[in-house]
């Protein structure tokens, strides 16, 4: 038998940015969306778009735009990114998961809790099954089932009832800005990965992986 965490019965991650570096393929994606359209887009500007939905992110590229949309051009627009992103993420094999991430999924299993996966991508399921890692998951919450993104709290509260925890005895784990104010928003503690200046609403910050430790939180 685990001896169970004093804290803590389950481990809710992130994924893009944190498991895997999709973050850099979700740029690529959207700059090349932003200049067919005449906007300006760099590292700045996709950092606010981290752990935001695609219509979400869309939106805040278009508000920089100098004309208005339609609701059809904006889903046309929407689905040429996701298309090329698509693409981005068609050759992604194991290689692609970040250092560490292996070994703090499977010391959180090694501890006795449940691992919950709580990211906005309908392409999530697409990502672990390339990774290889479906099946370090407890529960991986379904993005298209989703009412409102991060930082609403929804996608932690629906993980933890499903895995059937308090949020209070639940850690987050995220790389965006918005994740973390999710995590907290759904009463639960945060470990974010990352700069703590830009991170500064998470409990703890770690600049990775590597460096995940379940007794320090
Ligand atoms: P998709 P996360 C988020 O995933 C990304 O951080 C964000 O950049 C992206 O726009 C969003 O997923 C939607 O992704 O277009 O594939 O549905 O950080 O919550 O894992
Ligand atoms: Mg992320």
């Amino acid at each position: 038998m685990n001896t169970p965490h004093e804290k803590y019965d389950a481990v809710i991650f992130d994924l893009d940015g944190v498991i895997t570096d999709t973050a850099r393929y979700h740029y690529l994606a959207w700059m090349r969306l932003a200049s067919t359209q005449g906007v300006h887009f760099d590292e700045e500007f996709n950092e606010q778009l981290k752990g935001i939905d695609r219509m979400g992110s869309l939106e805040r590229i278009l508000m920089a735009a100098t004309r208005q949309y339609s609701l059809a051009e904006k889903l046309a627009l929407a689905e040429e990114k996701n298309a090329q992103y698509v693409a981005l993420i068609a050759n992604m094999t194991p290689d692609d998961l970040l250092p560490g991430a292996v070994r703090a999924l499977d010391s959180c299993r090694a501890a006795g809790m449940k691992v919950g996966l709580a990211s906005v991508s309908k392409n999530a399921f697409t990502v672990l099954d390339k990774l290889g890692i479906a099946d370090k998951f407890d529960y991986v919450v379904d993005a298209a089932k989703l009412a409102r993104g991060k930082p609403d709290p929804e996608i932690f509260l629906n993980a933890a009832s499903v895995l059937d925890v308090a949020p209070s005895r639940c850690l987050g784990v995220e790389d965006a800005v918005a994740g973390v104010a999710s995590i907290k928003a759904a009463g639960m503690t945060a470990v974010g990965i990352g700069d703590p200046a830009v991170l500064a609403q998470a409990d703890f910050v770690i600049p990775a992986l590597t460096r995940f430790d379940l007794n320090d939180y």
